[in-house]
């Protein structure tokens, strides 16, 4: 059974963007593809968050999904908060393009990320090696640029 999911991101400023989640089955790999726009050339930090809250804009998504409370850190530490994906890179275009397969998102199960919220970061993720308290939370990636809850599609 492939299970599908689609986020569409939006924020305040012009930052837009539209990313596509699909996994072959229980225990296999997300796949994560599309585009976001509107981006300063170079690298932002990209995570999902805990809650599909956008009540209050982005910053109603809470912090990154953690359910089994480990420190923030880079999409290929194997201690990591599931919601870690790492950063995407934009280019002089202004647009990242996402191409990402992780082992630790699930679309399905007791840790699924669906109903969630995926947000795009003003700044790179230092991936919890900023030597701070700040970076095994947050990564510093700085602010929500736009965000958007992840939900089911055909
Ligand atoms: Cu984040
Ligand atoms: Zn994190």
């Amino acid at each position: 059974m492939v299970l599908k999911a689609v986020c569409v991101l939006k924020g305040t400023g012009d930052v837009t963007g539209t990313v596509f989640f699909e996994q072959e089955g229980d225990g296999a790999p997300v796949k994560l593809s599309g585009q976001i726009a509107g981006l300063a050339a170079g690298e932002h930090g990209f995570h999902v968050h805990v809650f599909g809250d956008n009540t209050n804009g982005c910053i109603s998504a809470g912090p990154h999904f953690n359910p089994h409370k480990k420190d923030h850190a880079g999409p290929n530490d194997v201690d990591r908060h599931v919601g870690d994906l790492g950063n995407v890179t934009a280019g002089a275009d202004k647009v990242a393009k996402i191409d990402i397969t992780d082992k630790m998102l699930s679309l399905n199960g007791p840790f699924s990320i669906v109903g969630r919220t995926m947000v795009i970061h003003e700044k790179a993720d230092d991936l919890g090696k900023g030597g701070n308290e700040e970076s095994l939370k947050t990564g510093n990636a700085g602010s929500r640029l736009a965000c958007g809850v992840i939900g089911i599609c055909a």
